[in-house]
């Protein structure tokens, strides 16, 4: 084989015959785009050498593989994490700077691969790189969306949503496997014939779509580990229908070819909410039946025809039940194609297939009409059908009772809708929750009946990020720090971050850890200046909510307590506070009215700081434009304290969470979610946890006797606050702007924000106390870095292997 070298000496040589090659240019005549383009293939070359390598060794592997299928990965810019992993940041920062070139002005060249909406997608992309970093066989499986999420630019004080063209420029990092091309087939209707006595299915008059992969490498951290990231992109078939071409009908031939290459073409930009749109069905058929079917053909190139060891070999894990499809699709394959009967097939998809679970808000479920799905994909409707004929006659049998409410609740088809999770937890062989509450609220309410038919097959697995990307990448002020302070051990072990514990005490470590929070303020003052032209004072505390907008996670809790700090500061001219910087970053779904009239609502209550001299002292609101992946890592290493405000029950686990406390930001929380092992973690004197528990929200949702009204009428600040945001005082251009955020407030209020608002108001004034005491706050954030180790997504991985993949 032949190799390259790329040490720093090589590294220039590359870069500069590549700026000769593709663009005709020396280093000083080419642009910066240039620049990075010719890096990062350089890193690429160095990837393809060790991924080759890899694939050779694996080629004589005969053991169990994972395939991980998420409709969104969200996995942000690749260039310098894949330099990181492959331990040579010192040799290109040393080869560019010999070069004249800063390394830190290429990395804002790579165009933002914004493959997913938040959590679960952030999620997948985190899972991939400890899986390689662990060097265990796996392969992610998704879509090449042509535009990723909708970029948001903040006009007129609202969200305007422009289109995110991401492969434009091209995309370094990804190679074409045509060879794997392969067909998905849509509509149609379903013949029988007769074969040996029995009743054989197949699809006629439907659709194809041919599906094409492009693959990405996915390297480990310090090892000979190269995964893949599968991205199929969708094509018609006919390249030009030259009959309807002659026969002058090329606009048909035309709009055939862009039906079927639109099922690729843009992600949905809804997050935690459900929407029938039978597009979105079609992206998920498609991806799925690609993915599985080259499955099978790497399964019988490794172990030929025999599909009993399908089990042993192959685990398809579906993230959340958007690939759910992999069930029924699975069992066509095995029946129609491969000739199993029903009983052998059913017994190896309920050994192949594991379950992960994201969201118990009942309006995420996801659930397709049944004439959709009849209509749109015959064969696997009938499937489906029978799975689920099979699984209410076996619960007839257990309940000894046809009409058992248990029944309606458990079926995969009941009210003419398709009920992905019931089908999902039916058949998978491991159903697990993202953090230790949401698996008991799994078991407890959401699959209760399920649960108690199998209780084995559910698990909690709390979720994690990597500390690669999320550290060491993002800070590395930090992460030198820590490693010249307790060596590196922790960088394989993360859990070794609490070496640094005792630190805490030393006068000098608390100052040096003071000073690189500093400097990563200023960094991030600098970041938002050059983009959105606004000021921040790094000598004010930094809180920050960053996340999706969603109701439920109440970014409106932390707008209207600033309101009322606002009348506290405008009422009592004496009153003095700790000055900070409030820090938004959130995108709504285009479509979600309440969540973009919060959006509206926050830029008022910046504009209206902005008017009061007095106020401005010790108050800044400013909301991040374009919330992502590479913002978050300016942002996190900057915060001071981390806004964790869902209601408690809702927020299935949280991953922002843990990149703040890693970064050493302290948090600010109900108790929700991963919230909960975090105060595990830190302990209660670390963290400031407020509002109801969950069972408590529970209660009072069944009791039904929540009155928002009572609390506005006996809390006089929140009045007031409330009263502004309708009397013309917030929004005075327009003072009936935001009633409709009034009234939801006043007179439904479904996740509680008046109810748990004095209780986060009272521990808002302990952090206010705490933060001016410098030691006191200091010894936490330290205490938060340095517990912040099980958060690491490589114990998570692990922990899904032992419990559920069991590979190598
Ligand atoms: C489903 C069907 C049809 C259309 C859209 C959807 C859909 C899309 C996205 C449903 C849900 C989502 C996203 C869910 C999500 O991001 N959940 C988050 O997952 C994180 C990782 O486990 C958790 O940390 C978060 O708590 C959870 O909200």
């Amino acid at each position: 084989m032949p190799t390259t070298q790329f040490d720093k000496e090589s590294i220039k040589q590359a870069i500069i015959g590549k700026l000769q090659r593709y663009n005709g240019k020396t280093l000083e005549d080419a642009t910066q785009q240039q620049i990075y383009y010719a890096v990062a293939s350089t890193v690429r070359d160095q990837i393809m050498q060790k991924w080759v390598a890899y694939k050779e060794q694996e080629k004589h592997d005969d053991g169990k593989k994972l395939y991980y299928l998420s409709v969104e990965f969200l996995t942000g810019r690749s260039l310098y994490c894949n330099i990181l992993n492959m331990c040579s940041v010192g040799n290109y920062k040393q080869a560019l700077k010999e070069l004249g070139i800063d390394l830190k002005d290429v990395l804002p060249e790579e165009p933002e691969p914004g493959l997913g909406n938040g959590g679960l997608g952030r999620l997948a992309a985190c899972f991939m790189d400890s899986l390689a970093s662990l060097s265990l066989p796996a392969t992610g499986c998704t879509i090449r969306y042509e535009y990723g999420l909708f970029r948001q630019k903040l006009i007129d004080g609202q969200q305007v949503e422009v289109p995110d063209n991401w492969l434009d420029n091209g995309n370094v990092w990804e190679v074409p496997a045509p060879e794997d091309t392969c067909e998905v087939h849509f509509g149609g209707h379903v013949e029988t014939y007769e074969d040996a006595g029995r009743i054989m299915y197949y699809l006629k008059d439907y659709q194809t779509v041919e599906a094409v992969p492009y693959d990405v490498p996915v390297v480990g951290y310090d090892c000979s580990t190269v995964n893949t990231l599968r991205m199929w992109r969708a094509r018609s078939p006919k390249s030009l229908d030259f009959a309807s071409f002659s026969s002058g009908d090329y606009i048909k031939a035309m709009k055939e070819q862009e039906l079927a290459a639109v099922i690729s073409k843009v992600l949905y930009p809804e997050d935690n909410h459900y929407e029938g749109k039978e597009l979105r069905l079609k992206q998920h058929y498609f991806f799925t039946s690609a993915t599985l079917q080259y499955a099978l053909k790497d399964f019988k190139r490794r172990f030929g025809g025999n599909l009993k060891l399908l089990p042993e070999k192959v685990t398809i894990h579906i993230n959340d039940t958007h690939p759910g499809l992999a069930i029924p699709e699975l069992m066509r394959i095995l029946i129609d194609e491969e000739g199993m009967g029903w009983e052998e097939a059913e017994a190896i998809v309920r050994k192949t297939v594991a379950y992960t679970n994201h969201t118990i808000m009942p309006e995420a479920l996801e659930r397709w009409p049944e004439r959709m799905m009849q209509k749109l994909l015959p064969r696997i409707y009938m499937i489906l059908q029978e799975i689920n004929r099979r699984l209410c006659a076996r619960l007839a049998d257990i309940y000894h009772n046809g009409t058992d409410p248990r029944i309606a609740r458990m079926a995969v088809t009941a009210y003419d809708m398709v009920h992905m999770a019931n089908l999902c937890v039916d058949m998978s062989y491991s159903v697990n929750g993202v953090s230790q509450l949401h698996g008991k609220i799994l078991q407890e309410v959401t699959f209760r009946d399920f649960y108690e038919l199998q209780p084995r097959k559910f698990s909690a697995i709390t979720n994690g990020i990597t500390h690669r990307r999320w550290l060491m990448a993002a800070n590395g002020g930090l992460t030198s720090l820590i490693t010249e302070t307790i060596g590196d051990s922790w960088v394989k072990q993360p859990e070794q971050l609490s070496l640094l514990l005792p630190a805490r005490d030393d006068a000098a470590f608390r100052e040096r850890f003071e000073a690189v929070k500093h400097s990563n303020k200023v960094r991030f003052a600098n970041f938002i200046k050059a983009r959105q032209g606004i000021d921040v004072d790094p000598d004010t505390m930094f809180d920050v909510q960053a996340k999706r907008l969603h109701e439920y996670k109440r970014q409106l809790l932390n707008a209207v307590h600033i309101m009322v700090l606002y009348n506290r500061i405008m009422d009592d001219p004496n009153f003095e506070m700790q000055p900070r910087t409030f820090i938004f970053g959130a995108k709504a779904s285009p479509a979600y009215y309440m969540a973009k009239q919060i959006i509206r609502m926050i830029l008022s209550i910046s504009k209206m700081i902005d008017r009061s001299p007095r106020a401005k002292k010790m108050l800044n609101v400013v909301f991040l434009e374009n919330y992502d992946v590479s913002s978050a890592e300016v942002l996190m290493p900057a915060a001071d304290l981390s806004e964790q405000l869902s209601t408690a029950g809702r927020e299935a686990s949280g991953t922002g969470n843990m990149k703040f406390m890693m970064n050493g930001a302290v948090t600010i929380g109900t108790m929700d979610g991963a919230n909960v092992e975090i105060y595990d973690q830190v302990g209660q004197e670390n963290i400031y946890i407020f509002g109801m528990r969950s069972n408590t929200v529970r209660d009072l949702e069944q009791s039904g006797g929540y009155a928002p009204i009572h609390i506005y009428e006996t809390n006089t600040e929140l009045r007031r606050a409330l009263t502004a945001i309708i009397d013309g005082s917030l929004t005075p251009q327009n003072p009936a702007m935001l009633q409709d955020i009034y009234h939801n407030l006043l007179f439904s209020d479904p996740y509680f924000v008046l109810k748990d608002f004095g209780s986060y108001s009272m521990a808002q004034r302990r952090v206010n106390d705490d933060y001016q005491n410098r030691e006191k706050w200091l010894r936490m954030a330290i205490t938060n870095t340095a517990m912040s180790g099980i958060f690491s997504s490589d114990r998570t991985i692990r922990e899904y292997n032992e419990k559920i993949w069991h590979l190598r």
